[in-house]
């Protein structure tokens, strides 16, 4: 498996880069979906679940950015979906650039779907655009459904929630109401789905919204 070390880039203008990242990859007919969410929310696991969903359907590839480690890309590819880590020198976000250099190397020939595994913090990956189609983020019921009101702004930019992990309600206090309530507060377009990536719940919704984007990304 491929392991790169990326370097801050020198870029000015992070907004530019990531439109005309955005733009070239929908000219090859790649949908691209930056996931964000704080470590442990469970982005790996929903990648895994999703990949084996639709893989007879997309061909599907995955970023897999982190400060060191490189298990998370070994466990995309033990489900046959191409991956590779790439290293982000102690920063703890990608930028367009960064992710530019990490598809590159990975290669994008015949993917018809990248997902973006961004660095766990609900903070500063939210503050870089990446280039991506869509955002999404995951908050996980064990975190809280006090996030909103801690961390807005990555709220504020995504288009997805997924508020995972639901089949552990009934062990922590978070009202899926009361959050919706703030997350919309905040974003009134957002759309959100409930899911647990362990039982499957919900999984159809938000695989259903990922075709019905492709669709209409590629039109
Ligand atoms: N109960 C439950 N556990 C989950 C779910 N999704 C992930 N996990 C667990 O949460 C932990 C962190 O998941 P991981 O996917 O590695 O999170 P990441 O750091 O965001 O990539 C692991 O122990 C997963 O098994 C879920 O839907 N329900
Ligand atoms: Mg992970």
């Amino acid at each position: 498996m491929k392991v790169i070390e990326l370097h801050r880039s020198v870029t000015e203008s992070n907004d530019r880069d990531a439109e005309v990242l955005r733009e070239e990859l929908r000219q090859k007919g790649i949908f691209f979906v930056n996931l964000m969410s704080a470590a442990g929310s469970g982005k790996t696991t929903l990648l895994s679940r999703t990949i084996r969903d639709l893989k007879e359907e997309y061909r599907i590839a995955v970023l897999e950015a982190d400060i060191e480690a490189e298990v998370d890309a070994q466990t995309i590819e033990s489900l046959g979906a191409r991956s590779i880590q790439v290293h982000t020198d102690g920063m703890c976000h990608m930028d367009a650039g960064m992710t530019r250099q990490g598809l590159e190397e990975m290669g994008l020939e015949g993917i018809d779907l990248a997902f973006l595994e961004n660095i766990g913090n609900l903070i500063c990956p939210a503050e870089f655009a990446t280039g991506a189609s869509r955002n999404v983020m995951i908050l996980s019921v064990p975190e809280g459904d006090d996030k909103p009101l801690k961390y807005p702004l990555m709220f504020e930019t995504s288009d997805v929630l997924l508020i995972t992990k639901i089949d552990t309600l009934d062990y922590f206090d978070f009202s899926i109401e009361k959050c919706i309530e703030r997350v919309r507060y905040l974003n009134p377009d957002i759309r959100i789905f409930a899911v647990s990536a362990k039982t499957g719940e919900g999984m159809k919704d938000w695989e259903d919204w990922l075709r019905s984007e492709i669709t209409a990304w590629r039109a």
